[in-house]
């Protein structure tokens, strides 16, 4: 008898939402897209022609549609909460691309109610979790063969951004992947955090910080360094490093191989996270239809995008002051044990 596949509503159908939308339907198991929502209608039903889905007039219906198991939401971060909040009401499983919500108070929210409902049904979008480079640091650290952690450096650079992207945004954007990763290597929280620019590029908007360096402190001291430049120009580069007491364990920028072309040999890097992340997001979303089967979503939950939006605004306020802030530790509930 054949299985019955996980029906997936999609709601946000740009950049990273139409991956998501490909990749449920073309690259993982378990699971289709039946209905799909952006207020970009024509784009929207562009997509759901392609796949034999249904383009909606609103995110509620997607919601609340008796085809729809379970819901991926790739809108900007200002609707992530409202929506997830919906979702949880619906009783449906959600994956929230990061942030969980912008503000603190509002991934408050989207907490009280999971809890309220009884059951796990949120994940947050950190996929950098599922990839294998990582997995494999925070494997090396857990065997002990590198000693106690004591230095986490990270690099997150982008080639570009459009004009519309602040200081505040390096921060919100792109180093809460950092922060994520950290808590989740190293399995505790983040305590402080500075933020300071030093020579900036010429490449930036007037009105950008870039580069940045973001230092942040965990509890037990380990000291997380992550340079943030976000107008690197020459590709997409992430990478990671934990120093240890009786050694490191890293990775380093990614090998896409390399082309000889007239005596020279070039080796390519990616050109944008959609490369660089490719295998994790499909490991991501497979393991989120994985677990949803199985009973509940498995990765970062609610707790977890608190903590990240919590640190993050801790950062955006170092950016502003240029101070070292502190970061008060919030006690997880027993229910995201
Ligand atoms: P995008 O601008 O390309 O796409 C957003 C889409 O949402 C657009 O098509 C827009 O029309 C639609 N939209 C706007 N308001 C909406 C609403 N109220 N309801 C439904 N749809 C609405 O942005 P993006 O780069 O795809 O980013 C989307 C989200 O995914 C952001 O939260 C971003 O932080 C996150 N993201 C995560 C990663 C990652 O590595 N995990 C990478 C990129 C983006
Ligand atoms: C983008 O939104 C992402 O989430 C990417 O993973 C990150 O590397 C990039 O800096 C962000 O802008």
């Amino acid at each position: 008898m054949a299985t019955e596949l996980l029906r997936v509503g999609v709601i946000g159908t740009g950049n990273i939402g139409a991956d998501h939308v490909d990749r449920v339907a073309h690259q993982i198991s378990g699971a289709r897209v039946t209905a799909l929502f952006d207020v970009a209608t024509d784009r929207a039903k562009e997509l759901a022609d392609q796949i034999g889905a249904v383009a909606m007039s609103t995110a509620s219906n997607v919601i609340n549609s008796a085809d729809v198991d379970a819901i991926i939401i790739a809108s900007p971060g200002e609707y992530h909460a409202p929506l997830t909040l919906e979702c949880i009401s619906a009783g449906k499983p959600v994956l929230c691309e990061k942030p969980l919500a912008p503000t603190v108070e509002e991934c408050d929210a989207v907490i009280a109610a999971e809890q309220a409902s009884g059951r796990r049904l949120v994940q947050v979008g950190f996929m950098r979790r599922n990839d294998a480079g990582y997995r494999h640091m925070k494997d090396n650290l857990a065997s002990g063969a590198i000693g106690e952690p004591l230095i986490l450096h990270c690099e997150h650079r982008n080639p570009d951004v459009p004009d519309s992207f602040t200081s505040e945004m390096s921060m919100t954007d792109s180093v809460i992947h950092e922060i994520d990763t950290a808590r989740w290597l190293l399995s505790e929280e983040i305590v402080r955090v500075r933020v300071i620019a030093g020579k900036q590029t010429p490449n930036a908007a007037s009105h950008l910080n870039d580069p940045q360096l973001v230092i942040m402190e965990s509890q037990s001291g380990v000291i997380v360094s992550v340079e943030v430049f976000v107008n690197a120009r020459y590709g997409y580069d992430v990478r990671c490093e934990i120093v240890g007491s009786n050694g490191f364990t890293s990775l380093g920028v990614q090998d896409l191989g390399q082309y000889v072309s007239d005596t020279r040999r070039t080796a390519v890097m990616p050109a944008n996270w959609r490369i660089r992340f490719g295998d994790a997001y499909r490991a991501e979303i497979q393991d989120w239809v994985n677990g949803i089967t199985m009973g509940q979503p498995r990765g970062a939950n609610s707790f977890d995008g608190l903590c990240a939006t919590h640190v993050a605004q801790a950062a955006v306020r170092a950016v502003k002051s240029g101070a070292t802030v502190e970061i008060p530790v919030l006690e997880q509930p027993d229910f995201y044990r």
